[in-house]
């Protein structure tokens, strides 16, 4: 209580004194709530804009997914941070950071970023809050996602093998462990061992030692339940006493569980809705809703990807881009900008603005290719088909933009961008019908331009 009490005395953001303040203070943004979300397959590159726009907000939440998100930011030195389960706006010391009840949460793992974060020099304080509501994740669900990959051998959907699937799914089964069951640790006992029992039952070769974990959750519990409350009650509260909140979405619609391509998505639901449900924060209240987009595409895992190139273009995408893994390693897939899903995806969510990102890595190129419509036995799609087959043989059209081959990573004016860069940005506007406001031009803090 006198924690949550000391949460609720946090003062409004202070202007930091940054390198790149200029460049975050053309991007004040007038929301009082700001969603970002990711538009593809992940890894657009949200926690580089939530860190950014930290700065004007009071609290950065997370409302869904789990520790299979990885969200790369960079400092004003430089310094990388890997940040998992903790929102990407706790490198600034004045956000306070929320885990909604949507988020599933492998606590080792979490206090494992915790002293990570420490050992960079990032004091997390009381700056975390903890829904009670928030599902555990634990290492048993690990275990059953391996088997279960192991299991659709040749099929599998390539996971990131964090458990996640199987955590959501003994919450939807109703024999989920909440946060707030460390509250009671007898109960709590008696609710693993439930679980680990499902496990034994159902799966062959399951391994997991559930006394242990329950001994281990005795210590867990005395570490985590300062930093746990009700969020619901925090997030409302804070709205209605004027704080600005900034809600940092993981993984991306296209990777849906209702809209993406089912089977090959995550367990959550990391478009709008998600946001709601993870939160307990009425829709009514988000005023901006921004969409990170790639300037082109990339995906980890199996499934059907439309615009997925394999030459030597992938190549290079890949190597300039750095697209690998954040949490796994793994090589990204990559592809050409996809417009049909990226409509589809500003509709679901009501995007009003684009954060249109990695421009920068598209700059070697003499044409970029962008795919415009999907096409099936010579018929224009009006959206993108819930049917895998379909969406496997769909014939992408593509229009080629001329490439503007020069360096664009120094670029900090809108106005200094090449002409052909603009065209290609125009172009994506034109066809999804939304503007994109921050180009990002690198990986650094600095690296993004406003367009006016
Ligand atoms: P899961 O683990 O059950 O959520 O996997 C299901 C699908 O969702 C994809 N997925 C992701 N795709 C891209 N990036 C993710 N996060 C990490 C990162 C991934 C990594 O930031 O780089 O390090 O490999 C992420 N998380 C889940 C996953 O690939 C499956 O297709
Ligand atoms: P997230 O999961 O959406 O937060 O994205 P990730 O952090 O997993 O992956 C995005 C990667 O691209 C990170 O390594 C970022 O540092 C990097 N990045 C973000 N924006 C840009 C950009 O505009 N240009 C370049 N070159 N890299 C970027
Ligand atoms: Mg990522």
């Amino acid at each position: 209580a006198q924690r949550l009490a000391l949460q609720r005395q946090h003062t409004r953001v202070q202007a930091v004194p940054l390198a790149a303040a200029a460049a975050v203070e053309q991007q004040k943004l007038d929301a009082q709530v700001c969603v970002v979300l990711g538009t593809q397959w992940g890894d657009e590159g949200k926690g580089k804009l939530v860190d950014i726009l930290a700065r004007q907000y009071d609290i950065v939440a997370r409302a869904q997914g789990g520790a299979n998100a990885g969200h790369t930011i960079y400092d004003d030195d430089g310094k990388k941070y890997a940040l998992h389960l903790v929102p990407s706006g706790i490198l600034n010391q004045n956000a306070m950071c929320v885990v909604g009840n949507g988020v599933v949460i492998h606590l080792p793992g979490l206090f494992e970023e915790i002293a990570m974060l420490s050992s960079q020099g990032v004091d997390i304080g009381e700056r975390l809050l903890i829904s009670d509501r928030a599902h555990l994740l634990f290492d048993l669900h690990k275990e059953i996602d391996g088997l279960r990959e192991a299991e659709l051998a040749g099929k599998q959907i390539g996971t990131t093998k964090r458990g996640i699937g199987p955590a959501y799914a003994s919450k939807a089964t109703r024999n989920g462990v909440r946060v707030g069951d460390l509250r009671n640790l007898d109960a709590f006992a008696g609710k693993l061992r439930k679980v680990a029992l499902d496990g034994t039952k159902r799966f062959e070769g399951f391994q997991y030692d559930v006394e242990e974990d329950i001994k281990k959750y005795a210590e867990i519990s005395r570490r985590v339940l300062p930093f746990v409350g009700d969020t619901v009650e925090y997030m409302n509260e804070a709205y209605e006493a004027g704080k600005r909140i900034l809600v940092e979405g993981a993984n991306a619609t296209m990777l849906d569980l209702d809209f993406g391509t089912y089977p090959y998505v995550t367990s959550s639901n990391p478009s709008i809705g998600g946001v709601a449900c993870g939160l307990g924060l009425a829709p009514s209240k988000y005023e901006a809703i921004i969409g990170v987009a790639k300037a082109y595409t990339t995906r980890v895992g199996a499934g059907p990807y439309p615009t997925e190139v394999f030459d030597t273009v992938a190549d290079d995408l890949r190597r300039i881009g750095a697209e690998y893994g954040t949490t796994t390693g793994r090589p990204r897939r990559v592809g050409w900008l996809d417009i049909p899903a990226l409509k589809y995806v500003a509709r679901i969510n009501g995007l009003t603005h684009i954060n249109l990102t990695k421009l920068d890595v598209l700059s070697e190129l003499e044409s970029i290719r962008l795919g415009v419509a999907y096409k099936v036995g010579g018929e224009t799609l009006r959206s993108v088909p819930a049917d895998l087959e379909v969406l496997e043989a769909v014939e992408v059209q593509y229009e080629e933009i001329p490439g503007w081959q020069c360096d664009i990573s120094k670029i900090r004016q809108w106005g200094d961008l090449p002409p052909q860069a603009k065209s290609y940005i125009a172009r994506i506007e034109e066809l999804v019908g939304v503007k994109c406001k921050w180009i990002g031009v690198g990986p650094g803090r600095d690296a993004i331009v406003v367009q006016p």
